[in-house]
This record gives C-alpha cells, sequence and structure tokens, in this order.
C-alpha cells in the first residue's frame, strides 16, 4: 500500500510527497497540525494541510530569514520572532552570541509541543536562557510594543487560517512603531508564480511600503512551497540590506551555513524581471 500526502498548490496543481508512516494528526484551538516521515524529505509538518517545514528543506528558509537580517546589522540584540513554533528560526538566531533576547510570540502551544516531540532538528533551542515564549496572537502582542526590538522577523503561515491578520496594515504599522529607529523587519513573503500568492505577495509588499522608507523583496529557491519560488520582505527605517553589509565582519564569526552566504546576500535581492514588475504595480484597496 501506498500513502502519499498532498497539498494543493493550486485548482490544477498538486504537489505529492509519499509517506513512509504519519506520526501525529492533531487539531488545536487554531488549525490541524501533522507531522509525517518520508524518504524523500524526512519528517514534515503541515498546518491544515499546507507544508510548513521538512527536514530537507527548512536549511533554505531558515538560513534567509534569519541570516539576511543578522548580516545586515551584526549589533542586533533584541528580536522579536512571530510565529515559529518549529523552532527553525529561533535555532539559526540562537546561533549569535551577541543576541540578547530572542521574545517569540506564537498563537499555538501545541505547534510548539508537537514539533518538540517530533521534530527536534528544528526545535532544539527552545530552552536557550534568551528564548522568552509568549503563547498569543502576534498581532496582539506587537500591538503594545513600542521602540523595544532592533529585528521582527514573521515567520508566518499563509496569508489565511491564524496567519491572516499578520498580513495586515494594522500588523505592519504597529511592527513599525515596536521597532528602534535602526530597526529591521523580516517577513515570509509568499510567492511570485500562482496566481493567489502573487496577490498575497503584492498587498504584502504594498503595505508594507507604506511604513517602511527602505523596502527589499529577496528569493530563495524551497523545493517544497508552492512553485519552490519563494520571496521574502526585508523593510528597515535605515538600514540598506546590499550597502551596509559588511561581509568581512560576518564570515569573520565563524557561523557555517548551508544555503546562506554573503555572495548570496548580495544576489538574492536581484529579482526576475516578471517579479519586478509584480511588485512595482501594486495597486492596495
Ligand atoms: N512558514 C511559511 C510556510 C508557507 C508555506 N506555504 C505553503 N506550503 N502553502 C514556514 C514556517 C517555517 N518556520
Amino acid at each position: 500500500m501506498e500513502l502519499w500526502f498532498t497539498e494543493k498548490h493550486t485548482e490544477n496543481v498538486h504537489f505529492s510527497i509519499r509517506v513512509e508512516k504519519q506520526l501525529c494528526s492533531v487539531q488545536s484551538e487554531f488549525q490541524r497540525i501533522d507531522v509525517f516521515d518520508s524518504t524523500e524529505f524526512g519528517r514534515f509538518l503541515t498546518l491544515d494541510g499546507l507544508v510548513m517545514i521538512t527536514e530537507k528543506d527548512e536549511f533554505i528558509y531558515h538560513d534567509m530569514i534569519v541570516h539576511i537580517p543578522m548580516a545586515t546589522n551584526p549589533k542586533i540584540k533584541n528580536v522579536l520572532v512571530i510565529g515559529a513554533g518549529d523552532g527553525g528560526t529561533i535555532r539559526e538566531l540562537t546561533r549569535y552570541q551577541s543576541i540578547e533576547q530572542i521574545d517569540v510570540a506564537e498563537i499555538d502551544e501545541m505547534v510548539v509541543t508537537v514539533c518538540r516531540e517530533h521534530l527536534p532538528k528544528t526545535a532544539s533551542r527552545f530552552s536557550d536562557p534568551r528564548v522568552v515564549l509568549h503563547f498569543e496572537d502576534g498581532l496582539r502582542y506587537v500591538r503594545s510594543k513600542t521602540e523595544q526590538y532592533d529585528l521582527i522577523i514573521v515567520d508566518s503561515t499563509d496569508p489565511f487560517g491564524p496567519g491572516e491578520g499578520l498580513f495586515t496594515k494594522e500588523f505592519y504599522g504597529n511592527c513599525f512603531k515596536a521597532l528602534r529607529d535602526d530597526g529591521i523587519l523580516v517577513n515570509q513573503h509568499e510567492s511570485p508564480y500562482y496566481k493567489d500568492d502573487v496577490m498575497s505577495m503584492k498587498r504584502a509588499h504594498q503595505r508594507i511600503q507604506s511604513f517602511f522608507p527602505n523596502c527589499r523583496v529577496y528569493q530563495a529557491h524551497i523545493p517544497t512551497y508552492p512553485s519552490g519560488h519563494w520571496l521574502f520582505g526585508f523593510a528597515s527605517k535605515k538600514y540598506d540590506p546590499i550597502k551596509d553589509l559588511d561581509a568581512d565582519l560576518w564570515n569573520s564569526l565563524g557561523i557555517k551555513t548551508k544555503y546562506y552566504n554573503t555572495e548570496l546576500h548580495k544576489g538574492c535581492f536581484a529579482l526576475p524581471t516578471y517579479v519586478n514588475e509584480l511588485l512595482e504595480n501594486t495597486d492596495d484597496e
């Protein structure tokens, strides 16, 4: 008997992974949480039937969401991570000795519990003393914060279900307020390829741009996400991610990575023409 996990990337495109075993399936207050084991991608986590991470390719996403902002400003000390219940982003952040505090606002405690049990490769650093877990909606958490963080990482799901509020103008405005003068906001920015994802990513870009003077979008290749072509947003009150990169300084830290390097740092902001055009023609309601 063969067992397959399938995610609908569009009405007409399905992506399937052959499953060796289903390790966990629970319904939390917020969403359905599943963990599977597979030959091709190792263990993988899905939320409401959408792939969040696989053991084989999570390093790409987590390298890119963490090391791009950290290399742009290695003096970052106070970080807020929103979402991130699988722990991958936290694992990468804890590699920087210079970081003093990592607040994590994750809406669903059950995601953390499940990942601690079944995905120890990503959920490995929750017990670092600098990590403070807040099990609450990131949208609400950030509302009450003012000039407190050097970096906010929005490591969310797609813009529907529990993650919806993390793509709103209200949320981005509150992130702006919660950041210090030289603060950086990085978010997972959806894909430029299929129609529905394009709409989300254009909208996110438009909304972020209405608050931050410096906004850039960068890309990575993530095999298990829709189209495999994924974007991240970089927004700052002060920094330009390319001009302000001190490659020698980051390289001197000796942080060994499998995807990120300082040449790729500069290259990932060079986007295909059709993506640049999508980002130029944004019209929000
Ligand atoms: N968060 C972004 C996942 C988006 C995937 N979308 C999809 N499969 N339709 C991942 C969280 C990793 N820490």
